[in-house]
Order: structure tokens, then sequence, then C-alpha cells
């Protein structure tokens, strides 16, 4: 163990009593003048100060930079649990020096310069602007008495918008003028804007006109970004330990923010396609028993006709909470029971909590015993807290034996037949604080394990303070990696509450105990978006609120929202009305449908999406910024979204609206997707939407794969698909896109020999579209026809590789279809 972690240790609990504000400010102290310059390797330099501390620079790329400030001699050697690969340093940094200043350059045109009196440090790119620069009147500080550290840059003016920081509450698109907090909480019923939550990814972007950069901490312990709360003119970040090693990426060439999404995601990694059915609508309730209950609300889906793939079981299927074991007389057959459900297209997927009973009788708990894989106290006897088995001891997620160990436990349910797993109260959770037997409050930042408790840190050990925030991460993984080697031809879905950066590798996130109310519908978006560009892709919000009880309209408007977010799951806390689609009433029920249905149709749109995500690190869901960082317009906008690149949300989140503004992204036009009705970008308009209406855009040029309405994913395989062109397309641009089709789940893909998937690719021109086809012909859903939004006027003729077509002139709806019999197809429209 580092001298660091011992230090650590030793003023942990001085550390703890000071969780919200920084005590024994005398012992700050700046990291003083530069007094050695020295190579390190082809792309890495090591600077030395006055102080004793020494500054890493690695050229990781040519538009990403590294700094690791340690406060002594020796950087750490972290286990890195947010990366998916060891970090290499593949750019080249050369460097002159005078009394003055020192002076980095790197192969691809970034240039960082230090002041060697003050070592204040700026970044500029390829064409001479300002990325970054150190705010001179506050140097970078360490306090070495309780192993802090920090550093300020300036902000380039107040315009200066910040965005990601993975899942955070508060209200605003952007974070400018908050102060975030990364320390893993459980915080039912969180009041809007109260942070810390459930999730750490010290991870965000930074965009003034039209230019982004982005940096990420990569440290585990308590991390705090000041972004201009405290002064509008700086924003400040730091640790409560370890190095204080951050990246910057500059966007590449273009300061793009997908530029620094991609550079953020090639080091900590892209999620796996999930199965298709995770894309499916998903239903929940704390918790659905018995086995009759459960049978009845699987019906009722399909008896009404309220498409549905998934059915949750929350924590009342346990006998006594205890993990991996079943109530029996509320479930006498679990097996039976899950492959009934699976005859009608219903998968199950249970909770599975991280704490284990303690009960010398539970195999569970008997076995990991035996192992040693339990978190043990510092005095080596096991740590025990309450949590809803009363007590409890913990897997070391931190330990792999552990994780090989819990893995392994999923084996019994995958025999019965379930299909994903929801890893809840991993932040790790408990009761009470280690000082009280009861609990203080709900949002506690100490209800968890003592600060001082010892984790294995995958051979690194450290104490909780380090490894806090990884630990529901790591059981993610641990579901994860499990599931893998036992049934490794299937996908998983795993669920995870907490998580940390590149959780994305493991687990879908839901962002936890939301409430039922208006003001917690308009926090999705900006929420979701957010996490979503912080690299999570698989993300959802409890459709109609956990905590609480919508009223129709509020339950409408918000499975209205939902319904094209990526993970689209109702879910509901105990003890409360039911709060299924069709629990509102006649008025509503119809409109509850044609949302999710409306998520159906659009369904091998969005499995593409995340087909992208895996191969280039795209995000599903987006925020208007991250397609259109030239529009300024853009920049605030927080109550409309983006999926992919082709669709614009604009939900109704207000109550008793009809209409509601829309904001159109300069650089494209707009349809909207039912009526055809042209927008240009750059402008707004206001929208009628009584309670039926989703305003939904497609975006001109582009062409989305639609299907008709099934009622589960199980049944995609009949349907067809209908290639619909959003016309209006300007004459000198040619758009390309693609439809990724493959079973819906399994690895076959991935033999790259086009057996198991095959993809439909086209161009479109003004009047033209040329499909053509990468795989089989057959056993794919088929590509049926083609339909034209947006057409006044009946074509004069449409042509299918030459030869003029019948075709379907829909004069109301403005809408042209021809069928189509086999690809490739050059179509041509002549007016
Ligand atoms: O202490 O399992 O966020 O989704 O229904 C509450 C019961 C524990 C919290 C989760 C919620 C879940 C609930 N859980």
């Amino acid at each position: 163990m580092k001298l660091k972690n011992l230090r650590g240790s030793v003023i942990a609990a001085a550390a703890a009593a000071a969780f919200f504000c920084v005590a024994a400010q005398a012992q700050w102290q700046s990291v003083g003048e530069i007094d050695k310059v020295e190579r390190e390797s082809v792309g890495s330099i090591i600077v030395g100060t006055t102080s004793g501390a020494r500054i890493r620079v690695a050229a990781v790329s040519d538009s990403t930079l590294r700094f690791t400030f340690s406060a002594d001699e020796g950087f750490e050697d972290l286990p890195g649990y947010a990366m998916a690969r060891p970090v290499k340093t593949e750019g080249e940094i050369s460097f002159t020096q005078d009394g003055d200043t020192l002076d980095l350059s790197l192969n691809g045109g970034l240039r960082i310069s230090f002041r060697r009196a003050s070592f204040n440090l700026q970044v500029v790119d390829g064409s001479g602007d300002t990325v970054l620069r150190q705010d001179p009147n506050n140097p970078a500080m360490f306090n070495p008495a309780t192993g802090e550290s920090k550093i300020s840059f300036l902000r380039r003016g107040e315009v200066e918008t910040y965005y990601g920081f993975g899942e955070k509450s508060f209200a605003g698109m952007s974070r400018h003028g908050e102060y975030v907090v990364n320390w893993n909480t459980d915080t039912y019923a969180y009041p809007v804007g109260l942070d810390p939550i459930y999730q750490s990814i010290p991870f965000f972007y930074a965009l003034r006109d039209g230019k982004a950069y982005g940096i990420f901490l990569n440290n585990t312990y308590r991390t705090f970004f000041d972004m201009g709360k405290t002064s509008p003119e700086r924003f400040t970040f730091g640790a409560d330990g370890g190095d204080l090693d951050f990246y910057v990426f500059t966007g590449g060439k273009e300061r793009s923010p997908a530029g620094v999404l991609q550079a953020y995601s090639h080091l900590t990694g892209t999620s796996e396609m999930p199965p298709m059915w995770a894309l499916g609508n998903q239903q929940s309730r704390w918790s659905y028993y018995p086995e009759s209950k459960v049978r009845e609300i699987a019906s009722k889906f399909r008896e009404l006709k309220i498409p549905a793939d998934v059915i949750y079981l929350d924590i009342d299927y346990m006998d006594g909470y205890r993990v991996f074991t079943w109530n029996k007389e509320r479930f006498p057959d679990p097996k039976k029971m899950i492959s009934d459900l699976a005859d009608d297209g219903f998968k199950v997927v249970l909770i599975v909590d991280p704490g284990v009973k303690v009960d010398p009788n539970y195999y569970v708990y008997k076995d990991g015993q035996a192992k040693g894989v339990f978190v043990k106290n510092p005095d080596g006897s096991e740590l025990n807290a309450i949590v809803w088995p009363g007590l409890t001891a913990f897997p070391d997620f931190t330990d792999p034996n552990a994780r090989e160990w819990f893995g392994s436990l999923y084996k019994m349910h995958l025999d019965e037949g379930v299909a994903g797993f929801w890893n809840d109260m991993n932040e790790p959770a408990t009761f009470t604080t280690p000082k009280s037997e009861r609990p203080l409050t709900y949002h506690h930042p100490d209800k968890t394990f003592p600060y001082d408790t010892p984790h294995n840190g995958d051979g690194h050990p450290g104490d909780h303070r380090r490894y806090h925030n990884v630990y529901g991460m790591q059981m993610a993984r641990a579901t994860f990696e499990g599931l893998r080697r036992l049934a490794p031809q299937k996908r998983p879905l795993v669920i995870t509450r907490a998580g940390f950066a590149g959780v994305q590798r493991y687990s879908a996130v839901w962002t936890g105990d939301n409430i039922a109310t208006w003001t917690h519908l308009q926090l999705t978006i900006p929420m979701l978006t957010n996490l979503s560009v912080s690299g999570v892709p698989l993300i959802g919000a409890d459709v109609g609120g956990f905590s609480g009880e919508p009223d129709g309209e509020l339950y409408t408007r918000w499975i209205q929202a939902a319904a094209l977010t990526p993970f689209f799951r109702s879910h509901s806390e105990t003890g409360v009305k039911d709060k299924e689609p069709w629990a509102f009433g006649d008025r509503y029920t119809p409109i509850n449908r044609a949302a999710v249905e409306l998520r159906y149709r659009l369904l091998p749109y969005i499995y593409t999406q995340f087909h992208q995500h895996r191969r280039n690190g795209t995000p599903v869901m987006r925020p208007l910024w991250f397609n259109y960082p030239k529009d300024t317009n853009t920049y605030l906008n927080s109550d409309q979204y983006l999926v992919g690149s082709d669709i614009m949300v604009a939900p109704v989140v207000v109550q008793g609206k009809t209409s509601r503004n829309v904001y159109f992204p300069e650089g494209d036009d707009w349809r909207d997707l039912e009526t055809g009705e042209l927008y240009k970008g750059g402008t707004a308009a206001v929208i009628n939407a009584p309670l039926e209406k989703i305003p939904v855009f497609g975006r001109v040029g582009s062409v989305i794969p639609m299907q008709p309405v099934v009622q589960h994913t199980g049944e995609m395989q009949n349907a067809p698909v209908t290639l619909v062109v959003i016309t209006g397309i300007a004459a000198d641009r040619t758009e390309k896109g693609e439809l990724f089709q493959d079973g819906g789940d399994g690895w076959a893909f991935k033999g790259g020999d086009l057996n198991g998937y095959r993809i439909v690719e086209w161009e479109h021109k003004r009047g033209s579209l040329r499909i053509g086809l990468r795989g089989a012909e057959s056993g794919f859903q088929m590509i049926a026809g083609t339909e034209a939004i947006g057409i006044a006027s009946k074509p004069a003729a449409i042509s299918v590789n030459g030869r003029d077509v019948e075709f379907d002139f829909d004069r109301a709806a403005g809408r042209v279809r021809i069928k189509l019999d086999k690809l490739p197809a050059d179509i041509v429209m002549r007016r």
C-alpha cells in the first residue's frame, strides 16, 4: 500500500466530518514554481515543482491530453476501473523552455504553455484558439493533511455552458453555476437539484461559440466541480484523495462535442448490443406478487393490445429478501411461470441487491463466508449493516474473486429462464449510518460503509473513500461477466442504479427514485440527455414517477415523453395506486397505448442506433446542442431531444398545455412525422399538441425505417419494414443511412461474415433513393416498401430499377407509397 493510502485511512474520520465543507483551509498549499522538466517518453514529460509535486503531461492522442498531478514523488498505479483498455500515449510532445515559460507542442498542432513562476498552464488548439487556461489567481492546490487537491480554470466568458457529469438531477440543460459532487448516494424521492445522487461520472463538456472541449477527472474518490457557482469567472474541480488525474479532450480539429465523446468513449468503452426485447416496453412495480398477479398484469397487456416485452419482479419475490432465493408461497413454480410468460412473449427481469442476509442457515451467506468474499472491517471482522434483509454482509465487488463468486450465483435464475437482472442498492446503500442505528435523513451520504473500510481494489488495496464510487459499477460488472460466462450465447441485460465512468460496458442505468410530479417529468430530459452524452446509451427514468401518484394527464404525458427514450420502463414504489398504462381510465388508456405503439413502430430505427453506438460510441438519445453545436439557440434547450440524428421529440411536459413551442435547430429542416408539415431549421413554431399528440419530427433528407405495430419484439420477424423518406432534401445534398438487422440476440453479428446480420443501406438525393443490401436476401425482417412524407401533389411517375411502378398517393396525408419486392432498388420519383 502506498503512503498516500495509509495517510488516507488515518484521516478518514476527519474527512468524513468535513464532508460538506472543507475544513483545515490553512493547510492547503500551492503547487509552486516549476523547477524541473524531464522527458519521460516520446509522448510525455514530467514537470517538477518547488512544492515537491510532480505533474505528468501526456499526449494520449493528437487531441487528448492527460495531466496527472501528484502531491509527492510517485504517480499512482491505479486499477483504472473507468478504463476499457490500458491508456496509451500515442501523440508526440516536443518542448522548449526559457526563464519564464515552458512550451509544449504536439504533432497534431495542440500547444500547452506553462508560466514557470506560477505553474499556470494554458492549452491552445491548432488554429490558435485557447481551449483552456488555468486561473492565474487560483493555482493548483494540495492539502497534504487530508489528501485533497484542486485546480481552477478560467471560464471563457459567462456564456460558456457545461454538460455531461453523468446522472445529475439539476433542472436545466447546462450545469454552469452549479456545484457538482460525486459520491454515490441512495436518494429516495430526490428533490430536483439534489446532489449527489446515485452515480458518479466525473466527465463534462464545455461549449462556447460552437467550440467544445471536455474534461474527465479519472479519480474514484469523492470529487467536486464548482462550475462557476462560487465565482462566475472560473470553474474549479478537485478530489478528496489520490492523484488529480484528468484528461482534456479537445474534440479534434472541429472541436466538436461528438469529437469529445468519441475520445472519452475510446478510453471508457461503449455498450454491447442490448437484446432487442430490452428495447421493448417494460413494466415494473414494487412489487408484483404473487404469481397470479404477475400473470394478470401480463394478460392485461395482451388483452388491451398495449405492446410490452418485459415484466419486473421487485424485492418481494425473495424469501425474506435473501438474494438468489424465492418466496415459495408467492411463487411456487418460478420456472413454469416464466415459461408460460415466455409463450406469451414476455421476459422476466429480477431485482438482485448486493447485500447477503446474515443467516448461518442460508446457503449464499455460508458460501460467501467460506470463500472469504465479504467486506471486512479494519479489524478483520465481517462488516454488517442493516438493509432490507436485516443484518447483512456485502461482497467486496472490487475483489475479482467476489465478482466471480457472485456472478456465478445467477446460474440458478438463468436455469429458471430469467432474462435479465436489475442491481439496486449498490451505492452501496445501508439504512443506517455507521454512527447511528437509526437513519438520520433519507439522503445522508454516510448511509454506506464506514470510510475506513478496506477494499481489495483488484490488488490495489484502499479504503472505502477510494472505492465507494466504483462499488456499484463493479457489482454490475460481476453480474454482466457472470452472465457472459453462464450464457455465452446471449446478450445480457443488466440494469444498475449506482455507477461510475465506464459503467456502460456492463449495464443499463435507470435514474432511481424519481417523483410523480410535473417538475420530475421535466427533469427527465436534461437528466437523461446529459447522462447519455456521458457515454451511457441504455438509460431511462421510471415512467409515471416512482414515488407518489400521477393523475391521468401526468401519466399520459410521461409515457409520451418517455416512449422514445432508450430504456422504456414504467415503475412504481409500493403502497400507492396502480400505475399501469390502463390504470387511469378510458380517456387515457388508448392514448397511452398509442405512445407505446409509436415506440414499437420505430424499433428498427432505435435498434440501429445501438448498433452505431457500439461501433463508434455515438449516443442514442441526444440533447440538441450535441448535434448542433454551431447553433447557440440549442445550448439551453431542455425540453426536446433527439434520437440518433434523424428524430426529434418535443413532448408536452407542462400540466394543462395543449400546444407548445418547438425549436428547430439550424442546419436541417424538419417535418412533423405524423402530418408531414415542414419546419425550417433555425426557427421556432408553436405546435398544437392536444393530449393525443406527441410532437415528433423527422429530419429532412433522412430515411427512417419503421415497422407495423407488434405486441412484442418476438413478433418482429414477420413484420415488414417500410423506409420512410423525409422529403425536401436540398438539391446539392446527399444523405446516407443504414438499418442494422439481426436475430435480436446473440453474437452472430460479430462473426463479420454477414451471416448473422445484414445491413440495408441507402443513399438519398432529391427525387431518388438507392437502397442496397449487404448480407443475405432473406432471413431478416423484409423491406416491404418505401413511403415518402411531405408530398403535396401527385408525382408524375415512380420507377424502380428503371421500370415505372404502381404507387399509392394519399393527398390528405401528403404521402406516397410503393411496394418493393427485392433489393437492391434504385427508386426515382418524377414530379
Ligand atoms: O429501498 O426494491 O430505486 O426502484 O423499487 C428501496 C425496492 C429499494 C429502490 C429502487 C426502487 C425499488 C426499491 N428499491
